[in-house]
Formats: C-alpha cells, sequence, structure tokens
C-alpha cells in the first residue's frame, strides 16, 4: 500500500490569521511533502524489502546509512509531526503541559526562548523539537535536514516547528526570529503536545 499525504485538519486558509498563509500551505504541504511521499512511493515500489514496512520502521531502519531513502521518509515523518504542531486556535497551553513546563523549563517565558534559540541556531535547514526525553523531562533539540527524535531516539515528539526555508519564506521572508516567535504564540498546537504526555 502507498505512502499518502496526511488529511489536515485544518483548511488551507485558516492559518492565514495567524501569520501562515494559504500560499505558504499549498507549497510546502502541497509541493514539498508531496514530493517527498512521491519520491518514496518510488523506492517502496523498487525495492521488495522494504514492503509491508509502516513510515516509522522505514525512518529508523534507514536513519543510521542516511541517504535518499532516510532522507525522504524522515521528511514525510516529520512534517506528519509538523501538521499536527499547527492550529488556527493556537498559541494556548492547557494547564497539565503548562504545569510541566514550569517544571522542567522554570517558566513559560524561558520555554519559549530556548524553543526560538533552538530554531535560530539550527544552521541551514532543519527542525525545532519539544520532546518527553527518555528521561521523563521535556526537551527542546534540533536536528538538521530530516533529523528527528524518531531516528536518533531521544526520545517521544510532542511538537516540531520546521525551520528549513521553505516553511518561512512566503510569509517571514529571511526573519527566522519572527517566525518562530509567530508559531509559538499564536500557532503552536499546545493542546496536540499536552495529548501526547
Ligand atoms: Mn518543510
Amino acid at each position: 500500500m502507498a505512502f499518502e499525504l496526511p488529511k489536515l485538519n485544518y483548511s488551507h486558509s485558516a492559518l492565514a490569521a495567524k501569520g501562515m498563509c494559504e500560499e505558504t500551505l499549498d507549497i510546502h504541504y502541497g509541493k514539498h511533502h508531496q514530493a517527498y511521499v512521491t519520491a518514496l512511493n518510488g523506492f517502496v515500489a523498487a525495492d521488495a524489502s522494504l514492503a509491508g514496512k509502516s513510515l516509522e520502521d522505514i525512518v529508523k531502519s534507514s536513519a543510521a546509512a542516511g541517504g535518499p531513502l532516510f532522507n525522504n521518509a524522515g521528511q514525510i515523518w516529520n512534517h506528519n509531526m509538523y501538521w499536527l504542531s499547527l492550529s488556527p486556535t493556537g498559541g494556548g497551553i492547557p494547564g497539565k503541559l503548562e504545569t510541566k513546563i514550569n517544571e522542567d523549563f522554570g517558566s513559560v517565558a524561558a520555554f519559549k526562548e530556548a524553543f526560538k534559540q533552538a530554531g535560530i541556531t539550527q544552521f541551514g535547514s532543519g527542525w525545532a523539537w519539544l520532546i518527553l526525553g527518555n528521561d521523563g523531562k521535556l526537551k527542546i533539540t534540533k536536528s538538521p535536514n530530516a533529523g528527528s527524535p524518531l531516528a536518533s531516539g531521544e526520545g517521544k515528539t510532542l511538537m516540531v516547528v520546521d525551520v528549513w526555508e521553505h516553511a518561512y519564506y512566503v510569509d517571514f521572508r529571511n526573519r527566522r526570529p519572527d517566525f518562530l516567535q509567530n508559531w509559538l504564540d499564536n500557532l503552536a498546537n499546545y493542546e496536540y503536545a499536552a495529548s501526547q504526555l
């Protein structure tokens, strides 16, 4: 069975009032993410050893070798998580998650600053993640290109932001810090993150 784009929980125009326009979704979801899905389906069709494997299995089993199979599978998984990390009603932190953030980062402001810095300092293309570490504490990590906590085994993903230029150039041009601040304040789906705790 071929891999498919996930169905989004919102329309392509639903995030515009929060700073992510319809064109960004059209290109990012409809072109970039679709291209990774098409490429991975090509690899699966050409390699019987991949038949029936889940996306997670392919990401984990190809992570050490890297290369095009990992890059495409990883990018599909990362984007699946990214769409879940956006919401037209984003920005509000549920009490359960806020309590955990205060325990592990000291304050919501410190958490947001650390997340923003992770995204800013990811040189070139990549991702910034909120994960539940294997020690049970919240952690912020970053990864280049198609890397992820799933691939590295660092912990369970709660939320992720894409800092590839294609994620923010239509809306924020070169201003990655402003994109990240807006995501943290207005778009981040903390409800989803809390549901994964
Ligand atoms: Mn992307």
